[in-house]
């Protein structure tokens, strides 16, 4: 006799299970799941049906997963699983699993993720700030990576706009704007640090990338956590809406999106419903919200309210508690559900969600649990099966082997889900070998691989503070071994005086005439400075060309040309009957006797005329102005472009006592101790030394920063082994850099599709005008494709972009350099004068300089980093150092009327005695 009890609780038993039932999904309902999946990744790919397609299948501008040649410092963000961390991951070469992370975890409370956008980006910029004052890093502009767990439209690698949020967050004014704008802008905000943005990632792809360091077979990056998702790399030939048939790229499907058309309505259970229309967006991520840790406790208590309405549970009492949306976490499911935890210790669970649980109630709850995370690892598993297949297919393979790299709570934490997955795909998709192994260090470590990747060749280009002072240091050793009598023969950085005492002292008068020859234009200038009330300088000028054949020519043919075109101005001026006093300005190393004595050491630059190093190029100009007998002229004192520059700017600041050129070529001068100064007589007062730094590391002292592409521009130079700090900085060689590096990255198929052109491969297509142009924030992109279609190359946007950041980072380099050289040089300052704080004027000339958009503004920030202590203000010369040239004649030729007076009054005392 079947008691009423044992029908009651048959009944109530059959009650569950068909509750349950619903959850139950059968092996050709998993079928169908894994064709529909397949379905709609085909639609996700397809040109036409993409706008519509549920799983979004959205390009990530990665196209390859790392080699293992991979190195550098990076920092990482990590946003959108259950914690935000921070990272800083060091990779170093050639030895897999060499890669040292440091991590800080963040909290992002509910009130930021639902608040503004602006609000959340505030919090995300005041966290790396207090990762980086932690780690000490705040003044080092690292290459970031940021994996931003949630679906971006990407056109570009650095380049994704939000397509809508999920999961707990809800930030307003983000959804359909630019991620890494946003970031950015928060940055600009607090101006505090700056930070190279390299990259977007979804935790996917960092995944991907973190378990393929270890394991070149992992194509696919599974995130079983908070959210759901998969990404996997594809046929560049199957993505239809991304330009270009080569290669691979790898593909975030966002397959949380599935059902969205209401494909799989016949597997949601009205829980599912329920669930969705609680969420904070309802109708979307239905496969998401059937399958992620975020949803999974959700439909359980959903269920355990409907089994205890029905009295089948909790003896029908409903408690707030378990009314209380989200109370029920999945991480309850997975301890519930762990075959280690004893009934009692369920029990203890519930209990502390408020419920008052028997045996039975424990029993009936772990069935449920593990009825809705056994759905969800199958669903998952079903989804995963069609993803393998695809690949396979892709490939035209009978079988593949394959890894997936798998990160994410709910695969990590629940006991049962990674079973139930991989038995899943194994039997959905035999023909295919899955192996699946554990992220152990996130996302984090991907999205740093990635950012690697993208800048493989770029890396060694970036330097922090900490080798930047190296750098100073070195060069500061540099200087002392160029003044010091033993150590100057064999210094790379010649320290040459210039016997310049000091710079304009207000007095200068006179009509002079001024030549400036060796930047990009031969100027010959009339400089008169007169004194009315005060004094003022009136300057007429005029640019001559000095054509290829004249500069590498024969010395006596330069020479000639400039004697002709010092003709032809004077003619012009009408002052040829005049014997007025010259200011050549010669911007090449010469080594000075006297002011109006320079013997030329080396060409540098463009020129190579022969005949000419090792002779005193007064002498030479004299000859030559003899040799046409049409006009006299003295010559009364050579000086280099750099110490023109600091008189020209000393005239109209007198703390000016630096003077640097960064225009085709680079140098700087200063005023140096003359008892420093062992080559020259005298230890009172100062000189003009110029420093000649171009030649810094001609003794291999810098092969350590310098990278394959400083060699190929040293080897194709007038003179290779030569100035190689100079070619690592300045105009004359840093538009050809970035096409060197344009070219390696373009034959990686890093760019252009790995289309090469003849253009791209010719040298100096690529000029420092351009990179100036393509570094413009507004217009600078547009520039890029102008540049870059003339190349022939049908440059994409993101290749616009990629191209944009190369000329970034080259540029930066350079700026970072110079500000490294001239601290040395104020900090030598700041000692001769015994001074705690510098305070002081840098002249400063040269194209690159001036025509640069963002030049000078890194340079002072980089110097004023490395040098804290002083008060440096940066002049810019407006009008060239042919006006300071004419400041250096007036004082030769009032030191000569003086010495005349003197030894005329000499002369005149001999006479007498
Ligand atoms: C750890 C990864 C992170 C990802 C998370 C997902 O570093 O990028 O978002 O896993 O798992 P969850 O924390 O959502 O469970
Ligand atoms: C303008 C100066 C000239 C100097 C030049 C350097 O008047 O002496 O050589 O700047 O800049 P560049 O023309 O090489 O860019
Ligand atoms: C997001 C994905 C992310 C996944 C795992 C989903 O909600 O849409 O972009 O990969 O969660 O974190
Ligand atoms: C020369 C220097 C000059 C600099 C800037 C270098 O190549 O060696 O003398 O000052 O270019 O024009």
């Amino acid at each position: 006799m079947v008691t009423a009890v044992a029908q009651r609780l048959a009944s109530q038993r059959k009650e569950i299970d068909d509750t349950l039932a619903a959850f139950a999904l059968s092996p050709t309902q998993l079928q169908e799941v894994k064709a529909k999946m397949r379905v709609e990744l085909e639609r996700g790919l397809k040109k036409d049906s993409h706008p519509t397609a549920s799983v979004k299948m959205l390009p990530t501008y990665v196209y390859r997963t790392p080699d293992g040649t991979e190195r550098g410092k990076y920092l990482a963000l990590d946003l959108g699983g259950t914690n935000f961390r921070v990272l800083v991951v060091k990779i170093r070469t050639g030895m897999r699993n060499s890669v040292r992370m440091y991590n800080k975890i963040y909290a992002i409370p509910l009130e930021i993720m639902q608040g503004t956008g602006e609000e959340l980006f505030d919090h995300i910029v005041q966290c790396i700030s207090d990762f980086l004052d932690y780690m000490g890093m705040k003044n080092t502009r690292l290459p970031l990576g940021f994996t931003f767990s949630f679906p971006c439209n990407q056109t570009g690698i650095d380049k994704g706009d939000l397509v809508c949020w999920t999961k707990g967050f809800k930030a307003t004014e983000c959804e359909g704007y630019d991620v890494v704008d946003m970031l950015r802008e928060a940055i600009k905000r607090r101006n505090e640090f700056d930070l190279d943005i390299v990259a977007i990632v979804n935790d996917t792809v960092g995944t991907m990338m973190t378990c393929a360091y270890e394991d070149p077979k992992c194509q696919i990056g599974l995130i079983a956590g908070t959210g759901s998702n998969v990404c996997y790399m594809e046929e560049m030939k199957n993505i239809e809406f991304v330009e270009g048939d080569e290669g691979q790229m790898c593909v975030n499907t966002e397959w949380g999106g599935f059902g969205a058309n209401d494909n799989i309505e016949d597997i949601r259970t009205r829980y599912d419903r329920e669930v969705d229309g609680g969420s904070l967006n309802p109708g979307k991520q239905r496969f998401e919200k059937m399958t992620s840790g975020m949803y999974l406790g959700e439909i359980v208590r959903r269920i355990l309210i409907d089994l205890t309405k029905h009295g089948l549970l909790f003896r029908g009492r409903i408690t707030e508690r378990l009314k209380t949306k989200g109370i029920f976490e999945t991480k309850f499911l997975s301890q519930i559900e762990s075959d280690r935890l004893a009934l009692l210790q369920v029990r203890s669970i519930l209990q502390h969600l408020g419920l008052d649980s028997t045996c039975d109630d424990s029993i009936i709850v772990k069935e449920v649990c593990g009825a809705v995370s056994r759905r969800a690892a199958q669903l998952c598993g079903a989804g995963m099966a069609a993803v393998v297949d695809k690949i396979r297919e892709n490939r035209g393979l009978d079988n593949l082997e394959i890894t997936v790299g798998v990160d994410g709570t709910l695969y990590k934490l629940h006991p049962h889900f990674s079973t139930i997955l991989k038995d899943t795909v194994r039997e959905l998709a035999p023909n295919c070998k899955v192996d699946f192994i554990l992220s152990e260090d996130g996302s984090g470590k991907g999205a740093a691989l990635i950012t690697a990747v993208i800048d493989k060749y770029l890396y060694a280009m970036r330097f922090s503070d900490e080798t930047l002072r190296d750098i100073m240091a070195r060069f500061r050793r540099e200087m002392e071994n160029g003044l010091g009598r033993d150590t100057n023969p064999t210094a790379t950085v010649k320290m040459l005086p210039t016997f310049v005492r000091s710079i304009p002292d207000g007095s200068e008068k006179g009509d002079f005439i001024a030549l400036d020859l060796g930047g990009s234009n031969f100027r010959i200038l009339r400089v008169k400075v007169s004194h009315e009330k005060k004094q003022t300088v009136q300057m007429e000028s005029q640019i001559y060309e000095t054509p290829e054949d004249i500069i590498h020519g024969s010395g006596s043919r330069l020479f000639d040309h400039v004697a002709e075109c010092l003709g032809d101005f004077m003619e012009k001026q009408k002052i040829k009957d005049k014997k007025l006093p010259i200011g050549f300005t010669f911007s090449f190393p010469c080594a000075h006797t006297k002011l109006d004595e320079a013997v030329l050491l080396t060409w540098t630059k463009r020129f190579k005329a022969s005949g000419v190093e090792g002779m005193d190029v007064v002498k030479l100009l004299n000859k030559a102005i003899k040799k046409r007998g049409d006009y006299d002229a003295d010559i009364m004192a050579v000086v280099n472009d750099t110490v023109g520059t600091m008189m020209t700017c000393g005239f109209d600041d007198q703390r000016c006592e630096v003077g640097i050129i960064i225009g085709t070529g680079t140098n700087a001068c200063y005023m140096e101790e003359l008892r420093h100064i062992d080559l020259v007589e005298g230890d009172e007062g100062r000189m003009c030394i110029n420093t000649e730094w171009g030649a810094f590391g001609d003794d291999g002292t810098l092969e350590d920063i310098r990278t394959e592409f400083d060699r190929e521009i040293d080897r194709g130079s007038p003179n290779p082994g030569k100035q190689l700090f100079e070619k690592m900085v300045s105009g004359m060689y840093m538009g050809e850099l970035v096409r060197l590096i344009l070219v390696k990255m373009a034959k990686e198929g890093l760019l252009f599709e790995g289309r090469i052109t003849p253009e791209l491969l010719t040298k100096g297509k690529i000029e420092t005008k351009h990179v100036s142009a393509i570094e413009k924030s507004k217009e600078g992109l547009t520039k890029a494709e102008e540049i870059l279609t003339r190349l022939g190359v049908e440059p994409s946007e993101d290749d616009c972009i990629a191209v944009q950041h190369v000329c970034a980072i080259v540029s930066f380099r350079s700026a970072n350099l110079i500000a490294a050289t001239l601290g040395a040089i104020l900090t030598r300052l700041k000692d001769n004068k015994n001074t705690p704080r510098l305070r002081t004027t840098v002249g400063i000339d040269g194209s690159l300089y001036k025509m640069h958009p963002q030049y000078a503004r890194r340079l002072h920030k980089t110097v004023r980093r490395l040098v804290p202590e002083s008060d440096v203000r940066f002049l810019l010369s407006e009008s060239g150092s042919g006006k300071g040239a004419a400041m250096v004649t007036a004082w030769a030729s009032r030191k000569v009327h003086v010495f005349t007076i003197q030894q005329i009054s000499i002369l005149n005392k001999c006479a007498k005695n």
